[in-house]
């Protein structure tokens, strides 16, 4: 059918698909967090019913759209690993990656009141997206150990800052000063000789993240980095 004279304007659209044959990973952020998290008073410096309620929302991405085989969160972020073989709408790009945001915030927004029951939502969160695509196997490994460790520098740094402020009785700026240039034993030693705190012992949901495998959506916080946690799962990154 030739359709109407306005018809043409479609022609305007264009195709984004996917490469095929490659590892499609959508990584979303809770857009001003910082505002945010600031807003909803959320507990310094990890708020367990906000990465709860992340978690929440990663999960109900997950039981909608199958193809997603390994989610990986922290902070207000979230990475979701494609199958690589996934035709998934055609893996048309920008309906892969707006359905999975939108889909994301509702289930964040619907779930709150469940989280925060004392705390009524001041206004909308967004959260931003983006897809980026992977060639092998290397690459996938890498981008979780890139966020993993993320996982790790932020939570040590202010897991030390915050103590330094909050029990330590310095302000914001001394601490970011007692801070500058540390490494990451001398951070271990002054929250220990400082505070009494072992870091190792801390929950692994602060210091490793939350990671969610297909097998039934498990959740786990367990090291990415090392080759054992994609040996023990070859359906992550192989065809099956
Ligand atoms: P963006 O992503 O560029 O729109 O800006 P932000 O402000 O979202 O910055 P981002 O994503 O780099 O950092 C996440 C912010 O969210 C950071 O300021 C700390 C805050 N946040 C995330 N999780 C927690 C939490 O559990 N507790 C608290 N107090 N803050 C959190
Ligand atoms: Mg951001
Ligand atoms: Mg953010
Ligand atoms: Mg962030
Ligand atoms: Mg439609």
């Amino acid at each position: 059918m030739a359709g109407s004279r306005y018809a043409y304007v479609r022609t305007f659209e264009l195709p984004d698909t996917l490469l095929p044959g490659t590892f499609i990973v959508v990584r979303l952020d809770g857009h001003a967090f910082h505002r945010f998290s600031d807003e909803h008073a959320f507990a310094k410096p990890n708020d367990e019913r906000a990465l709860q309620l992340m978690d929440l929302a990663a999960r109900s991405v997950m039981q909608e759209y199958r193809d997603v085989v390994l989610a990986f969160g922290e902070s207000d972020e979230f990475s979701f690993l494609l199958r690589r073989s996934t035709a998934l709408y055609n893996r048309r790009e920008a309906k892969i990656l707006t359905t999975i945001v939108s889909l994301f915030t509702s289930s964040y927004v619907l779930n709150w009141p469940d989280y925060f029951p004392e705390t009524r939502l001041k206004y909308a969160p967004s959260f931003d997206g983006r897809i980026v695509l992977y060639p092998s196997a290397k690459e996938v490994k890498d981008y979780f150990a890139w966020r993993q460790a993320d996982t790790h520098i932020n939570n040590m740094y202010n897991t030390v800052f915050w103590a330094l402020v909050q029990q330590g009785g310095q302000s914001t700026k001394e601490a970011h000063e007692t801070l500058r240039g540390t490494v990451s034993s001398q951070k271990h030693e002054l929250l220990f000789s400082k505070f009494g705190v072992n870091y190792n012992t801390l929950p692994d949901r602060f210091r490793k993240g939350s990671v969610f495998v297909r097998e039934e959506i498990v959740l786990l916080h367990c090291d990415i980095i090392g080759d054992a946690f994609w040996s023990e799962r070859p359906y992550v990154l192989e065809e099956i």
